[in-house]
């Protein structure tokens, strides 16, 4: 299994606000399937420009977007879907903290994966996007991340090797669900874990 780790610089607010409704799916972009799959992960909690300080460079990178997601023979089995998730939120959580501005889920174009917006604050209050967008931090994050997912006893092949996408969108109603009844990915990760344990996993 590969983890795919990507990041991109944002530097004005008006291409914050595009990529962000791009992602949440406020603006529906063309090369998404209506019909597809997406949820919101976090939403921000405050609007972006009242997070940024006031006095910053013109050119500032003020966000980092990052898109997270795997080969795409990972997918096929649902259930390694959520867990997939659960972890990548809590890689992100855990790696950014309060910078973690907003998360998505997407699996309306093609292989699905996460768009996270990071603002790259220092904990004086200072934008510093160099110490989140070097080259030599791509490469630990690329690194942290596969740790984080291998450190998860995912067996690819024990089941859903054989598994339709259809499987794969009953999990969705799963994660939809979970979260609108306020249960965590992490919680519901655990659910299944126990679940499978136990033999009697139904969806
Ligand atoms: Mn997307």
């Amino acid at each position: 299994m590969k983890a795919v780790l990507r990041m991109q610089k944002i530097k004005s607010v008006g291409d914050y606000k595009r990529s962000s409704a791009h992602s949440s799916r406020r603006t529906k972009p063309e090369n998404a399937n209506p019909k597809g799959f997406h949820v919101a992960l976090k939403e921000p909690q405050k609007p972006i420009e009242s997070i940024l300080p006031e006095k910053r460079r013109k050119d500032a990178v003020i966000a980092i977007e990052m898109v997270l997601s795997a080969s795409p023979d990972y997918f096929k089995a649902g259930i390694d879907t959520i867990k997939w998730t659960s972890r990548t939120k809590s890689f992100l959580e855990k790696e950014f903290g309060e910078n973690l501005h907003e998360v998505y889920f997407h699996d309306d174009e093609q292989t699905p994966h996460i768009h996270a917006f990071i603002i790259p604050k220092l904990k004086d209050g200072r934008l510093c996007a160099k110490e989140f967008t070097n080259r030599k931090q791509l490469v630990k994050w690329q690194d942290d991340y596969a740790k984080a997912l291998e450190g998860t006893g995912i067996q690819r092949g024990l089941r859903g090797s054989k598994a339709k996408h259809t499987e794969v969108t009953k999990y969705y109603g799963v994660i939809a669900k979970a979260l609108d009844n306020g249960i965590s990915l992490e919680e519901l990760d655990g659910m299944i874990e126990e679940k499978i344990e136990n033999n009697r996993l139904r969806v």
